[in-house]
């Protein structure tokens, strides 16, 4: 019997606004961004989705969201649903809207309601876990929601401590089955049981953002020693350059939804 093809896997993402020096910063001080080069970046980032298997479907700029182009905060995308957030800076809550109209082909929605408040970059799932940062994005109300919500699927939820930085996923990613990339100063490792770790280097604290997809990582150029280290335990690192969205306090993973166009 011939195998049946691999599901599509669809990257979601969006343009760079216009506006997007107007975007929220909390633990990142102002510096001006290149808006050509900010673009530039992007594009070269969905290349490398594309490269890497991907489907890259690009929602058109939103002048008027400065922050609009990190996708990855306004929905958690899973095999049977889509859950459509309520980011916790009220200046990002319209992203939403148009991320529920594209995600309503591939998914049922489901939605975190007021006074939940819910980003996306909170959010890491392992296997049926997701563990969610609460951070002062992502408060309590909204992670009583997810439970109820996606427990009849059969997902846990964990809420997790972080300290210091924007999001869950700014202190810790997955890169590899069963390995977690963390900066220890930022969430604590014995939250994650069972996970093997690697640690950035400390002069990189922004470095433990990176995209697992498949057994690949994409990894942003800024964090070379990082960078390193994953490659010594022979994991595959593709890097992007990042530095206009960084200064946005953005990673990798923010500016994309990953999913399988199937669903379940
Ligand atoms: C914000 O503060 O909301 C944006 N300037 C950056 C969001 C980055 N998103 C992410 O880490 N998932």
């Amino acid at each position: 019997m011939p195998m049946p093809p691999a599901p599509t896997r669809i990257a979601l993402t969006r343009q760079v606004s216009s506006a997007i020096e107007q975007c929220e910063l909390t633990h990142v001080q102002r510096a001006p961004i290149d808006i050509g080069r900010a673009r530039k970046q992007h594009h070269d980032y969905e290349q490398v989705l594309r490269r890497l298997g991907c489907r890259v479907e690009t929602l058109s700029e939103e002048p008027e969201l400065p922050d609009s182009v990190f996708v990855e905060d306004t929905a958690i995308v899973l095999e049977e649903v889509a859950v459509i957030t309520r980011p916790g800076a009220p200046s990002r809550r319209p992203e939403t809207a148009s991320i529920a109209g594209a995600l309503a082909r591939y998914r049922k929605l489901l939605r975190i309601e007021a006074p939940g408040t819910l980003d996306g970059g909170d959010v890491l799932l392992i296997e049926r876990t997701l563990y969610v940062g609460t951070s002062r994005r992502s408060n309590r109300e909204a992670i009583e929601q997810l439970t109820a919500l996606l427990a009849p699927l059969g997902y846990h939820v964990r809420p997790v401590a972080v300290r210091g930085c924007l999001h869950l996923k700014t202190a810790v990613t997955q890169v590899a089955e069963g390995r977690l990339l963390i900066n220890p100063s930022w969430v604590d490792r014995a939250e994650f049981a069972g996970m093997r770790y690697v640690e950035v280097d400390e002069a990189e604290p922004f470095g433990a953002n990176a995209v697992l997809l498949g057994d690949q990582v994409i990894y942003p150029t800024s964090h070379p020693r990082t960078a390193e280290r994953l490659r010594r335990l022979g994991i595959a690192v593709h890097t992007v350059e990042m530095s206009e969205t960084e200064k946005a306090e953005g990673g990798v993973t923010c500016c994309s939804l990953l999913f399988s166009a199937a669903g379940a």
